[in-house]
C-alpha cells in the first residue's frame, strides 16, 4: 500500500469501486488526468476517479484517437494511483485491441492497483464520442461480448469491475440497439452498463433507465446534459455519475488566463494571489513526508547537513569598503567572501545553508541559500544572530563565522567527525598577548603534531564578552592557550536539541545581547558536553582588517584549480590576523 494512503482504507480500492457500483446510493467518479489532480479529487472529498480518456490525451497534448499507447495511459494511471488511494475507473476505450489486448490490459491494470475499466463498443482507433458520433462505426455486439468475458476471466481479483460502454445512442442506432447491446454485455459478465449520450436532455437515458428496470449497475456521463438536477438521476435509479473531463477543462481555462496576462504585462505581480502558492504545491507533492523520511533514513548521512552562517555584522575595521554592503559581501579574488564560503560547503555536501545577516542584508546575494536577518544586529551580538536561524537548524549543522577562508580539507575533516560537537582549533596561533583578542582556544591537551588524530577536547574560548569568563577558573586563563578557535563549530546528531537547550538558556540571561561564540562554547563545556578539538596549522584565514581584506585576495587566488600563487606556500601560515571581530 502507498505510505500516503490514510489508515482508513483497507479495503481495497476494487472491491470499494464494486460496493458504489452495487450501492443503493447514487455514487459519483471525478476525472482526473495525472497524479496531481488524482490527489485533488481525493482530498476534495470523491470516493473514486474516472480515469478519463479524454483528459489524460489531453493533458499530453494529444488527441482521443488512442495516439498516446495504451502502456502511456497505464503510466500515467501509475502516478494517478501513487498519489491518491481512491479506486480509479480507467476509461480504456475500446480494449485499445481485440479480446487478446483486453486480457492484457486488464492484467497490467490490476498489477497497477486499478480498480477497473470501462471498454466501449466501437472500433479501434477510436475517436471521442462527441466528434462526429453518427458517423462512427460500432463494434460487433458478439465480437464485444467475446472481449468483456475475456475481460472478465484474466482478472485475478474477483473484484476488479469491467464497465461495459453502450455506443449505439451516441452513434444514432436507436434505443431497442441500445437496450439489447446492454443485455448481451450484461449476459457476457459486465459489471455494469454505461449508458452514454450527446443529448443537451437526460430524456434517452431516463427512457433507458426505465427498460432497463435494475437489471445491473448502470452508470452515466452528463457532459451535454449538464443541467439536468442530479436528484433525477438519483430517482430515475442511476448507480454512478461520472464527472468525466471538469478537472482538466478547469486546469486549460486557468492556465490560459494565467499565461494571457503574464504575456501581456511581463509581470508575475497579477497573478501571484490567483495562483496555488509554491508551498501548496509542495503539500500536494507530500513534500513534508519526504523531509520526515530524511530524517530517519538520512539522520547520520551527509546529505542532510546543512550551516548556519554568521554574516550580520558590517566588520571593524574595515568601515572604508563596507558603506554599502556587509562583510561577507566584500570581493575577495573576483567573488564575494561569502561566496567562497558557501562553495566551500556546498563541495562537501553541505547544501543547506542558513545565512544570518543584518547590517546591509540587502545586499547579500541569496543564490542557494536561505536568508534571515537580524533586524536588531546593531545592538546585538552573534547569540542573536545565531537564535535568529535555530528554528532552521534540521540534521547536523556547522555553524561558521561568515568571514572565513580555508583549505577545504579544514570543513571536510570537521563534517566527518563523529562527536556531537567538534571545533577547529589552529595550534600555530598561540601568542594571546593582548587580553582582549578574543577566540583563543584552551584545550585538554597541545597539538603533538606527531601523534596526529590523538583525541583532544575543548576546555576554555576567549569571549569578548566579559560576563562569559565567569565560570573559567584562573589556572585555565593563566596558561599559554593552545591556539585559536577558527570559527567553525559543527553540531551532529542529538547535539544540535543539546546546543538549541544551552541557547535557550543564554538567552534568558540580561547580557544574551552581548554574547557571542565563545560565550556558547564555554557555556557547552560548563553544561557538561564533550568538544572534539580539530587542530590544523594554518591554511585558513579570517577578515577582520582591511590588511586581511588584501591578503585574502592571495589565499583565495590559491584556493582556485591550478591557482599558483606565492600565498599558499607549504609551511606558511595563512592564518587570521589576532584582531577581535
Ligand atoms: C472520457 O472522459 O474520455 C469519456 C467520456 O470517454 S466522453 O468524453 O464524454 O466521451
Ligand atoms: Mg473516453
Amino acid at each position: 500500500m502507498n505510505a500516503r494512503e490514510p489508515a482508513f482504507a483497507t479495503t481495497s480500492r476494487s472491491a470499494r469501486l464494486r460496493q458504489m457500483l452495487l450501492s443503493n446510493e447514487l455514487e459519483f467518479l471525478m476525472e482526473a488526468h495525472n497524479g496531481l489532480s488524482a490527489r485533488i479529487v481525493r482530498e476534495a472529498g470523491f470516493k473514486a476517479i474516472w480515469g478519463s480518456g479524454l483528459a489524460i490525451s489531453a493533458q499530453y497534448g494529444v488527441r482521443d484517437n488512442n495516439e498516446a499507447s495504451w502502456t502511456q495511459v497505464v503510466d500515467t494511471l501509475e502516478f494517478m494511483a501513487d498519489a491518491s488511494d481512491l479506486p480509479i475507473l480507467l476509461d480504456g476505450d475500446t480494449g485499445y485491441g481485440n479480446f487478446n489486448n483486453v486480457r492484457r490490459l486488464v492484467r497490467k491494470l490490476e498489477q497497477r492497483g486499478i480498480a477497473g475499466v470501462c471498454i466501449e463498443d466501437k472500433q479501434f482507433p477510436k475517436t471521442n464520442s462527441f466528434i462526429n458520433g453518427e458517423a462512427q462505426p460500432l463494434a460487433d455486439m458478439d465480437e464485444f461480448c467475446g472481449k468483456i468475458k475475456a475481460g472478465k476471466d484474466s482478472q485475478s481479483d474477483e473484484n476488479f469491475s469491467i464497465v461495459a460502454r453502450v455506443e449505439a445512442l451516441i452513434a444514432g442506432w436507436g434505443m431497442d440497439e441500445a437496450l439489447r447491446r446492454a443485455e448481451a454485455y450484461r449476459q457476457a459478465g459486465a459489471d455494469a452498463i454505461l449508458i452514454h449520450s450527446k443529448l443537451s436532455r437526460p430524456d434517452e437515458i431516463l427512457e433507458f433507465a426505465r427498460e432497463w428496470a435494475g437489471r445491473g449497475p448502470l452508470v452515466i456521463v452528463p457532459t451535454k446534459y449538464y443541467s439536468t438536477p442530479t436528484e433525477v438521476f438519483r430517482e430515475a435509479g442511476i448507480s454512478a455519475v461520472i464527472w468525466a473531463n471538469h478537472l482538466v477543462r478547469a486546469a486549460t481555462s486557468a492556465m490560459q488566463a494565467v499565461a494571457r496576462e503574464i504575456h501581456t504585462n511581463q509581470t508575475l505581480v497579477n497573478v501571484e494571489d490567483s495562483i496555488a502558492a509554491v508551498n501548496e504545491i509542495f503539500r500536494l507533492q507530500d513534500a513534508d513526508e519526504y523531509s520526515e523520511a530524511e530524517d530517519r533514513y538520512l539522520s547520520s548521512g551527509r546529505a542532510a547537513s546543512g550551516a548556519v552562517v554568521l554574516a550580520a555584522s558590517r566588520g571593524k575595521g574595515l568601515e572604508a569598503v563596507t558603506e554599502d554592503r556587509p562583510k561577507v559581501m566584500l570581493p575577495i579574488a573576483g567573488k564575494p567572501l561569502l561566496r567562497w564560503l558557501v562553495d566551500a560547503f556546498k563541495k562537501q555536501g553541505v547544501n543547506d545553508i542558513t545565512v544570518v545577516g543584518g547590517y546591509r542584508a540587502d545586499a547579500i546575494d541569496t543564490a542557494g541559500i536561505k536568508l534571515v536577518v537580524n533586524e536588531r544586529h546593531a545592538q546585538t551580538g552573534e547569540l542573536a544572530s545565531l537564535a535568529c536561524a535555530t528554528s532552521k537548524l534540521a540534521g547536523d549543522t556547522v555553524v561558521s563565522y561568515g568571514d572565513l577562508l580555508f583549505r577545504s580539507y579544514i570543513l571536510r575533516d570537521l563534517v566527518e567527525s563523529e562527536a556531537d560537537f567538534s571545533v577547529v582549533v589552529d595550534s600555530s596561533l598561540t601568542d594571546a598577548e593582548n587580553a582582549s583578542v578574543r577566540d583563543f582556544a584552551w584545550c585538554s591537551s597541545a597539538d603533538d603534531r606527531g601523534l596526529f588524530g590523538n583525541k583532544v577536547t575543548l576546555r576554555h574560548v576567549s569571549s569578548g564578552a566579559a560576563a562569559s569568563a565567569a565560570g573559567v577558573s584562573a589556572s585555565i586563563a593563566a596558561q599559554t592557550p593552545h591556539g585559536r578557535w577558527v570559527g567553525l563549530l559543527n553540531v551532529r546528531g542529538a547535539g544540535r536539541e543539546r546546543l538549541q537547550a544551552v541557547l535557550a538558556q543564554l538567552q534568558t540571561r540580561p547580557d544574551f545581547d552581548s554574547l557571542d561564540m565563545p560565550a556558547l562554547l564555554n557555556a557547552l563545556i560548563e553544561a557538561g558536553e564533550s568538544i572534539e578539538v580539530q587542530y590544523v596549522h594554518g591554511h585558513w584565514r579570517g577578515v577582520n582588517d582591511l590588511d586581511d581584506f588584501r591578503r585574502a585576495g592571495d589565499f583565495a587566488h590559491a584556493q582556485a584549480p591550478f591557482a599558483v600563487t606565492a600565498g599558499d606556500t607549504a609551511g606558511k601560515t595563512d592564518a587570521a590576523s589576532g584582531a577581535a571581530r
